[in-house]
């Protein structure tokens, strides 16, 4: 067995300096050791699949990540190291557990992730190593994993077996507490405007400090025909983790950050209300635009049309959620979102539908993220 620290400390003089995942019984020692250390930051995620979006927010935002999870997990993380991780060419360095790994003796629900963790990772074209069990491996896997990292721009896997790191004990873990927030009612019951038109005032009242991420399908679409600029990422995939790569990046950084959603985007991943709720990043704008459809996909009904989504983000702890459902009401919202410490959520109700003459990104992932991530590393916090 090896101590958390023999990994952690050459991690971070590696430049391994932002963690987050969902626990696993195998992780328990190191993450008791980041939540416990100062000097290891740490976001716990309300799923894996949330904690690949916020650790690409963070390293958008110029840091080193590392993400931790069960391999039961790496089900849940598939879809954004897939289409977020691989077309943005977003690195982290992923530690996931193997349970049901071989020669173990585990629950029947390990039995079939544990034989397919290796090819799993394999198949979505994440070079992959076992966790280090010696001192001495540490320094030479932790180099390996850092050089294919910043070569190819891709995450890299290291899979953790059962009793690899010895017992640790948690301390200084202060549970979140949530402060409920306050709803804000601006809505007047008439015509609602469509979702271009809300983007358009949204571009012509922000800063241009402001980071702006936009959810996938025609939010990005129509924000890139509106104005493409560098402040500007545009989810192409990855449905429902706008506001956890949000949240990465607003937790570095003190200018504001809106995250756009969908109404459906932004049910697929609700766990992330909580977890901007619990870490509270002032600077952070979550704005739902809500359609009640799947708008890009045909305009078929949402899992669960009429969601009150400002009562949910100010009971998991959001300072203001606020309805609106027209410019006017969206304008309040919005003056008060960019001019009051946050997280604020501005839950827009609009038309369904798009412009005819919808453009698409002609700028590719790469470059997007690339000059996202140079944005932000330039801007003044
Ligand atoms: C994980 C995943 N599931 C489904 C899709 C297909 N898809 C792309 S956009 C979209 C609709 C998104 O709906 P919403 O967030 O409400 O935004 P709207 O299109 O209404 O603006 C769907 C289902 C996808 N890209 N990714």
């Amino acid at each position: 067995m090896i101590r958390a620290d023999d990994f952690l400390e050459p991690a971070r003089a590696a430049g391994f300096d932002f963690y987050t995942g969902v626990p696993c019984s195998f992780l328990t020692p190191t993450i008791n050791r980041v939540i416990s250390g100062t000097q290891y930051g740490y976001v716990a995620a309300a799923s894996e699949g949330e904690s690949v979006a916020i650790a690409a927010g963070a390293w958008l935002a110029g840091h080193e990540t590392v993400v931790m999870f069960q391999n039961s997990g790496l089900g849940n993380a598939v879809n954004p190291l897939t289409s977020l991780n691989f077309p943005f060419q977003i690195p982290t360095l992923l530690i996931v557990t193997w349970r049901g790994g071989p020669g173990l003796s585990d629950e029947p629900q390990h039995e079939l992730m544990g034989e397919i963790t290796p090819d799993l990772l394999s198949i979505m074209r994440i070079p992959h190593h076992d966790f280090p069990t010696s001192a001495a491996d540490i320094g030479p896997v932790i180099e390996e994993a850092r050089h294919s990292m910043a070569s190819h721009g891709l995450p890299v896997g290291l899979i953790m077996q059962k009793d690899t790191i010895s017992p640790e004990d948690l301390s200084g873990a202060a549970p979140a507490v949530i402060t409920i927030g306050d709803e804000v009612n601006h809505c007047t019951l008439g015509p609602r405007p469509s979702r271009y038109a809300t983007l358009e005032r949204l571009l012509a009242m922000a800063p241009d400090t402001a980071a702006i991420i936009a959810t996938t399908g025609k939010t990005g679409r129509e924000l890139f025909t509106i104005n493409d600029r560098e402040q500007h990422l545009y989810q192409v995939g990855s449905m429902g983790c706008a506001a956890g790569m949000g949240l990465g990046v607003a937790l570095h950084r003190t200018d504001p950050v809106i995250a756009i959603d969908g109404d459906g985007a932004a049910l697929m991943k609700l766990g992330s209300l909580a977890t901007v709720g619990s870490y509270r990043p002032e600077n952070f704008v979550h704005l739902v635009l809500d359609n009640g459809t799947y708008d890009s996909t045909g305009g078929q009904p949402a899992a669960a049309s009429g969601v009150a989504f400002s009562k949910v983000a100010a009971a998991c702890g959001y300072k203001i959620g606020a309805t609106c459902d027209d410019l006017v009401g969206f304008d309040a919202a919005l003056s008060t979102a960019l001019n009051s410490p946050g997280p604020h959520m501005i839950h827009m109700r609009i038309e369904p539908g798009s412009m005819s003459n919808l453009g698409r990104p002609t700028i590719g992932p790469v470059e997007v993220a690339a000059r996202f991530k140079s944005f932000l590393a330039s801007a003044s916090t």
